[in-house]
């Protein structure tokens, strides 16, 4: 990436942190260990990759980052969310997260639950207290609820769960990450156009982008789960060995190779655009990433 767009990212996940940091922080409620659970997940760090999106998207649409701005941690919250259910013992039963402890670990799992719950709904809370047009809201609403629920990542959890101890074909494999993990991204793509006022071509464009780049990321997080440093992801690798990934499915020159097809699909999508030059470079950035 070049140095002025690496400072962008930079930039943008300051804001991001900042915003969140404002988040939950209720004096006068009794409720303070639910509090500081939701807060635990939220700032433990992550490459706040969804919200950096949002804001970009926003910003190729002509708009600000700061109109956006609670659009995209409406869309983090929801994506922490998941990944607390998800480390839970009756789902993946993870120890670790973001390099830390797993929400779970530290507050036990029926604290943990709630976590979830509350950050799934404090995302909608804030889609509905940001200061744009109210078609944009609404619009908002219906897009991370399509994306994050029953259509789209609680779906493709649930196709997920029910593939374990199956072998997948690449298709049912494909059906899962659509759902799991491409619909939150796109959501946090075209939340951003939702945001500026973008036209119908320039959403439908994002979706696009976001279809290469959600599987491109999920191909490389299965490449990594073989050939990535714990140390750097944060969390153990080997875990997905009774999973259905892409680098069970194909071997890794051949994951390498769909990344590359995928992330060129989800950088032609951009020409809807004007200013490009930073969502194609983190499009390449996280064909390559190491964590
Ligand atoms: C429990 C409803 C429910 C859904 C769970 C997100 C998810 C669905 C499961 C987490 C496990 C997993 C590997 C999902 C694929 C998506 C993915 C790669 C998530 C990790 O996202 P990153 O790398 O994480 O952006 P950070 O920590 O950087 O935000």
């Amino acid at each position: 990436m070049k140095p002025e767009n690496l400072r962008r990212m930079e930039a943008d996940r300051a804001l991001v942190e900042r915003y969140l940091e404002g988040c939950f922080l209720y004096d006068g409620e009794p409720q303070q260990t639910l509090f500081k659970a939701m807060r635990y997940s939220l700032l433990a760090g992550g490459k706040r990759l969804r919200p950096i999106l949002t804001l970009n998207f926003a910003r190729a649409c002509g708009g600000t980052a700061e109109q956006a701005l609670p659009f995209a941690a409406a869309v983090e919250m929801v994506h922490t969310y998941s990944l607390i259910h998800d480390d839970l013992p009756c789902m993946d039963d993870d120890d670790y997260r973001r390099g830390a402890l797993t929400c779970h670990k530290v507050y036990g799992e029926a604290t943990a639950v709630l976590a979830g719950d509350a950050l799934l709904t404090a995302a909608f809370t804030r889609l509905g207290m940001a200061k744009l047009p109210p078609e944009r809201v609404a619009l908002a609403v219906t897009m991370l609820g399509e994306c994050a629920g029953e259509l789209g990542m609680v779906g493709g959890q649930m196709l997920d769960l029910e593939g374990e101890d199956k072998v997948l074909s690449e298709a049912e494999v494909g059906a899962i990450h659509v759902r799991k993990t491409g619909a939150l991204i796109g959501a946090a793509c075209t939340l951003g156009v939702i945001a500026a006022g973008g036209t119908e071509q320039q959403l439908d464009a994002a979706a696009q982008y976001a279809a290469g780049l959600g599987l491109a990321f999920q191909i490389r997080d299965d490449m990594l789960d073989v050939i990535g440093d714990a140390e750097k992801l944060g969390k153990k690798t080997g875990m997905d060995e009774h999973k259905n990934t892409y680098a069970r499915l194909l071997s890794l020159d051949e994951c390498r190779r769909r990344i590359d097809t995928l992330t060129e699909h989800a950088v032609k999508a951009l020409d809807a655009f004007d200013d490009t030059a930073f969502l194609r470079e983190l499009a390449q950035l996280l064909a390559d990433r190491d964590s």
